[in-house]
């Protein structure tokens, strides 16, 4: 079959971050095509500088890094330095990175790939507001159906909201884009919140992480130490879950997750469940499904792949 081409849209973030590791660990299975960096946990400034320092943290200045949109389509940008820090990689100490930013424009870059790449060759990895996937089909239309498959991370149901009672984080920031992509027809798996809260970094996960005694396992370990103060304060869990990671990981082991395939449409208008996925998964209405919304995972399975992926690094 050969690896799958994707590209990572991302908002760094220490669970993107991860995320990323673990896609640039898995050659066999994930062709990292270049990675756009959006605005989200923190200022776009921020979010393209983090994703270059995580290329260089894995060895890989070679994977173009291209900068997007700035701001929601149409809201103020909401960021989360609250749990993420002030840079949005605090944690490990790592140095800034020499690796350039790509000229081209985050949007037109995903435009580009699409149409050079065979129809349904490229899969788009989104871990943070859906702005650029969003100005991507919007500008160019004919893209949405050479699309492999939208995998994401954000929404939830039963988990409802991280951000507001009601909205969990990427999709609040900009739930004009998320409208645009749950409504365009492309192939869409969601990680929503819902499993992202069963990967959870307990204790042993984390220092199994440390235990890779590896520049790589240390600052993923410095990274889950960092969010884990805020998340076990908020949650009361015995760790803090690891989101973005969900998505790569399914890339590599579908078989650890499951899920429905439901309608999801996203709250655009009311003030108080803004932002909000309302994933029918007792299938209660007519809508038709346009997603597989997961709920659940393999955690030990999960944390298996992804101790011994980063080992590799
Ligand atoms: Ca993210």
């Amino acid at each position: 079959m050969g690896a799958r081409k994707i590209i990572i849209d991302t908002d760094p973030g220490q669970d993107d971050a991860v995320a990323i590791l673990l896609a640039l660990a898995s050659p066999d299975e994930i062709e990292v095509l270049g990675i756009t960096a959006v605005a989200g946990n923190v200022p776009l400034a921020l979010t393209a500088k983090n994703a270059r320092i995580v290329c260089e943290l894995a060895g890989r200045s070679d994977v173009p890094v291209y900068a997007g949109c700035d701001r929601p389509l149409g809201r103020k940008l909401v960021t989360a330095e609250h749990v993420h820090g002030k840079t949005g990689l605090n944690g490990p100490v790592l140095p800034d990175p020499t690796m350039p930013m790509q000229q081209e424009h985050a949007v037109d870059f995903i435009i580009d790939t699409l149409r050079i790449h065979d129809n349904g060759a490229v899969t788009l990895c989104p871990l943070g507001p859906l702005t650029n996937i969003a100005m991507a089909f919007e500008k160019a239309p004919d893209i949405v159906g050479r699309v492999a498959e939208i995998v994401l991370m954000g929404g939830a149901y039963f988990e409802v909201g991280n951000i507001t009672p009601a909205a969990e984080f990427n999709i609040y920031v900009d739930p004009q884009a998320a409208d645009i992509v749950f409504k365009s027809g492309a192939p869409i798996t969601v990680m929503p919140l819902d499993v992202t809260h069963k990967a959870l970094v307990t204790r042993p996960r984390n220092d199994a992480f440390r235990a890779l005694g590896s520049r790589v396992g240390n600052a993923v370990a410095d990274m889950t130490d960092f969010f884990e103060r805020f998340d076990k304060e908020k949650y009361g869990s015995e760790g803090a879950p690891l989101h973005d990671p969900c998505v790569t990981a399914y890339l590599i082991r579908p078989d650890l997750f499951s899920g429905r395939h439901v309608n999801v449409e996203i709250e655009t208008q009311s003030e108080l469940t803004l932002g909000m996925t309302v994933a029918d998964w007792w299938r209660v209405t007519n809508r038709a499904p346009n997603a597989m919304f997961m709920g659940d995972l393999d955690a030990d399975g999960f944390f298996d792949l992804l101790t011994e992926r980063l080992g590799r690094l």
